[in-house]
């Protein structure tokens, strides 16, 4: 048996964040128990060999060892609404999690950035202009290295990407900048309704010392008034925001009047992508980047992996991988981005597990740009459905399939996207070996 001390502070989850979490709270010193719902979570291995002597439980959560805790630490892969932690919760169990241990050690300011879409990209863009501008940044959090692993007390500033899972936790967060880039439906299977999602999203914007805010987005934007504001959109930018502006016929990224970049200087393309670029330099403006390092970081900058990335040309035929479309807004993006981009058309390939997601909205755009659309994985029918008879459906069992019928249907001058507008997990491991198999199979064509 247990005693009711060591089981005072319970690690939830035991994936990367719960191992993060065991790491750090074993460095403090502190006494706790670690239980996963899963009977062989992925860092069962690693607990057993690092920290035998950490008491763990595997299998379905006991309502009871977490309801005589005095804190969770939840991992961002649990829902709340899980029987057992709302037994926890209901017994005025306190819940946190990874990001609010890391935000109440963090030394250095912390960047705060959520949103539906493009936070790995805007995550990235604004460590590559930190580290331009000679500051030692630490980026991370949803992205790349779970947030506890990253304290140093050498780092000048962190750079975070946070998920709505994460934010659900948090309560200490207190971001020198927060921005949430942008709303659109995802995570339905997870929230009851797009409000819950929203509000997580909005926790990004607690006690924060300055936001940013997309002006184009509504529902992104804080709804609490914020004492220090600094805008983006695509529109015009008035004095202290950013913007697009056009000059003799060019278009450039811009603050107020100065115009700072052509946009053709840019190697990421369409419109979100500028979007993406405004909403960067707006984060760096707010942590006094000096401007010069920002345009030269935001110039040398080529986009991430499986996000619009053109993979080759083969007969007059442009390939996309775009597996990072796991949501609906992310696939309209790039269709839209892609498509008025194009002088031929789009061949889609889209599908997979659509989190209970309403696929209406892709309805008129694939109308508009789209040959074909090819529909594979568990929510293909659903997806044929709602794009009616917008444009030819066919559907496939594999990715390999999709890549040779699109080959197929589409002609010279066209472009094959890969823009799911569902997540990987019924049929691959992650986003990444979906893109990965897809440029593989892109790869193989004569
Ligand atoms: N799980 C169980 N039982 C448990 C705990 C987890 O079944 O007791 C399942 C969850 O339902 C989930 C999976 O395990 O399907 C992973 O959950 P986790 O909380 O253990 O995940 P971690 O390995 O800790 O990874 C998490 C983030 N994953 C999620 O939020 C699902 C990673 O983001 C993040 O990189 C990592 O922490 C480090 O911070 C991934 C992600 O998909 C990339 N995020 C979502 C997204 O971007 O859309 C939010
Ligand atoms: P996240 O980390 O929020 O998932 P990513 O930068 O990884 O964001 O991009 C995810 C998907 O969203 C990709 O398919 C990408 O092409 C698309 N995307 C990028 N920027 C935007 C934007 N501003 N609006 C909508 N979709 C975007």
């Amino acid at each position: 048996m247990q005693s009711i001390n060591q089981q005072a502070q319970v690690v939830v989850g035991l994936g990367k964040s719960g191992l993060s979490l065991v790491r750090f709270l074993a460095r403090q010193g502190q006494t706790f128990t670690v239980a996963d719902s899963r009977a062989q979570p992925p860092e069962l291995g690693t607990l057993q060999r690092d920290y035998p002597q950490i008491a763990v439980h595997c299998g379905p959560l006991s309502a009871d060892l977490l309801s005589a805790a005095k804190v969770l630490y939840v991992s961002p892969g649990l829902a709340l609404r899980t029987p057992a932690l709302q037994a926890a919760i209901t017994s005025g169990v306190a819940i946190s999690g990874d990001i609010d241990l890391f935000a109440q050690y963090a030394r250095a300011p912390i960047i705060a950035i959520t949103g539906s879409n493009a936070k790995s990209t805007v995550t990235t863009l604004v460590g590559l202009m930190c580290t331009a501008a000679g500051l030692n940044a630490a980026v991370g959090g949803n992205l790349g290295v779970p947030a506890l692993d990253l304290l140093d007390d050498a780092v000048d500033v962190y750079v975070m990407e946070l998920s709505s899972f994460q934010l659900e936790t948090t309560s200490q967060l207190k971001a020198r900048v927060a921005v949430c880039l942008n709303i659109s439906e995802d995570h339905m299977d997870r929230y009851d309704d797009v409000q819950g999602y929203i509000a997580a999203k909005q926790r990004v914007f607690n006690h924060a010392q300055a936001v940013v805010i997309n002006r184009d987005d509504k529902a992104s934007q804080p709804q609490q008034a914020q004492d220090t504001v600094i805008s983006f959109g695509l529109s015009e930018p008035v004095a202290g925001e950013f913007g697009l502006r056009e000059q003799a016929g060019v278009s450039y990224l811009a603050y107020g009047d100065e115009l700072l970049l052509p946009i053709s200087a840019l190697k990421i393309r369409g419109s979100h992508n500028y979007a993406n670029a405004l909403s960067a330099l707006a984060i760096g403006a707010a942590i006094d980047l000096p401007m010069p390092a920002m345009l030269c970081a935001l110039a040398d900058f080529t986009g991430l992996e499986h996000r619009c990335q053109w993979l080759r040309n083969v007969q007059g035929v442009d390939w996309y991988n775009d597996s990072k479309a796991t949501n609906v807004g992310a696939a309209l993006a790039a269709i839209e981005g892609l498509g008025a981009d194009n002088a031929g058309q789009l061949v889609l390939i889209a599908g997979g597990d659509g989190k209970g997601a309403d696929f209406s909205s892709l309805k008129g755009p694939v109308a508009q740009y789209c040959r074909a659309v090819i529909v594979l994985g568990r929510d293909a029918e659903r997806l044929a459905q709602a794009l009616g008879d917008a444009v030819a459906i066919e559907r496939v069992a594999s990715l390999e399939d999709a890549v040779l019928l699109a080959a197929q249907l589409a002609q010279a001058g066209d472009s094959v996207l890969l823009a799911p507008a569902c997540a990987s997990l019924d049929m691959f491991k992650s986003f990444e070996q979906r893109g990965e198999l897809f440029a593989q199979a892109v790869g193989r064509l004569l």
